[in-house]
């Protein structure tokens, strides 16, 4: 952790600047009736999970080139993710992975929790490896796979996730499947349907009644014909089948390029079935990037539509759980995670800067141009010092990548845990 005094002191250099800039800023919005202070409040209120499994390098079936200080354990990793939090306030929890996280020491762990100002986010379930006294394999699929005892051994460990999550006081089960086909016939299209429903719903009993279920879709990889949950559709109809505690997670790497992904967002919220989120980065598909690195537009227009469905009374949703879903091999994936954070928090910050009235009006009246205008107007306005400001008010610092490396913490890192340390993960 970094002492207080030395956060007041990182912010000290870069505080004339900040506060011109944001005067400036807060003037401007301010003439167009914009309640500044209540957008700094809702950036200091986002929050972002970070699983675990960013924290150290990886995310490549080729080489993996070990940065060094990486996290060894879970302690670890919780460590790394305060610090984040530390820095920016807007990190206040972490989402495992089993069985590459298996909590032990559960007192020590919940201490360790309360003294970096953490909660466990979600516990994600694995059964796309197979695991080293694992009883059956999951080369031909877990959940859906034609052997109930497949099915079986997927199902309990899913049930484990949820013991292990318990204990930390988790309330969330991710559920990502691998399962499909690369062949034309290899699976029967409906019947793996079928099964995988079923164990689900198997899941689902077991799971406590405060507790959600996340399902994720995925379109393609590992499997290239056919993946038994390829789409939001798909998702959509095993949380229907399932009932209330069952909710879709939207991973943004995990569509077909130039998928609308708003539109998507927009429609599970009208459903009251948006349950997720997993930010990254996209080009081609899962690559699990930088969010915001590629297409910063979409993801603004990601967050236009989820502001708007909270400004609308008639849309239902439960709370959305926030979570990045990325993984790196040429940064450092602190700083990653980092910049990650900016850009969900400038998309947002802009996306609360919509004039909502003037947007409807021109929706209205068909007003092409005007409608396009008011959401450029916003997506082109620099925010920055809006997100600056809402770090300072977390007792965070205003630049966090440059604290980051003011500090030499990845040299720290390397003193502490070696050059050569590896996490466990993708
Ligand atoms: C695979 C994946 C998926 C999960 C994560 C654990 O595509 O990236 O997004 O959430 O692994
Ligand atoms: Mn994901
Ligand atoms: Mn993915």
């Amino acid at each position: 952790m970094i002492p207080e005094q030395r956060i007041h002191d990182l912010n000290e250099a870069g505080l004339a600047d900040h506060e011109f800039r944001l005067r400036y800023l807060t003037d401007l919005l301010s003439r167009r009736t914009l309640d500044v202070q209540g957008v700094i409040q809702q950036l200091v209120d986002f929050q972002v999970a970070i699983p675990s499994w960013a924290l150290g390098t990886g995310g490549t079936r080729f080489g993996r080139y070990p940065l060094g200080g990486e996290p060894r354990c879970l302690e670890e990793k919780i460590e790394d993710v305060g610090l984040l939090n530390q820095l920016n306030g807007s990190s206040n929890s972490i989402s495992l992975h089993i069985p590459w996280d298996i909590p032990r020491d559960i007192p020590a762990l919940q201490q360790l929790l309360q003294e970096q100002k953490l909660v466990i986010d979600s516990v994600n379930s694995n059964t796309f490896q197979d695991q080293k006294d694992q009883h059956y394999s999951y080369k031909f699929g877990s959940l859906s796979h034609t052997d109930q005892a497949v099915r079986q051994q997927a199902i309990e460990h899913n049930l484990e996730c949820i013991r292990h999550g318990e204990a930390l006081g988790a309330k969330t089960l991710t559920v990502w499947l691998a399962d499909g086909s690369n062949f034309p016939g290899q699976q029967h299209l409906r019947r793996a349907y079928l099964r995988t429903a079923d164990s689900l719903a198997s899941i689902y009993e077991g799971m406590p009644s405060d507790w959600t279920m996340l399902i994720e879709y995925k379109p393609y990889e590992p499997h290239f014909y056919s993946m038994v949950i390829p789409d939001w559709g798909t998702s959509y109809s095993l949380c229907q089948q399932l009932g209330k505690q069952a909710q879709v997670l939207v991973d943004l790497g995990h569509h077909l390029p130039n998928t609308n992904i708003e539109q998507i967002v927009g429609r599970l919220l009208q459903f009251g079935r948006l349950g997720g989120f997993h930010f990254n980065g996209s080009m081609y598909g899962d690559d699990d990037l930088t969010t915001g690195s590629i297409k910063p537009y979409q993801l603004f227009l990601i967050f236009n539509e989820l502001v708007d469905g909270a400004r609308d009374q008639a849309v239902t949703n439960a709370a959305v759980a926030y979570m990045i879903d990325a993984s790196h091999n040429t940064k450092d994936p602190l700083e990653d995670l980092l910049q990650s954070i900016q850009n969900i928090l400038t998309s947002y910050a802009k996306a609360l800067l919509v004039d909502r009235e003037a947007l409807q009006e021109a929706q209205e009246n068909n007003d092409v141009v005007r409608a396009e205008e008011l959401l450029r107007d916003a997506f082109q306005t620099d925010v920055r010092p809006l997100v600056a400001e809402a770090y300072r008010h977390s007792g965070g610092v205003l630049d966090p990548i440059a604290a980051y490396r003011a500090e030499g913490i990845r040299e720290k890192l390397i003193q502490q845990r070696g050059k050569l340390s590896l996490s466990t993960g993708l």
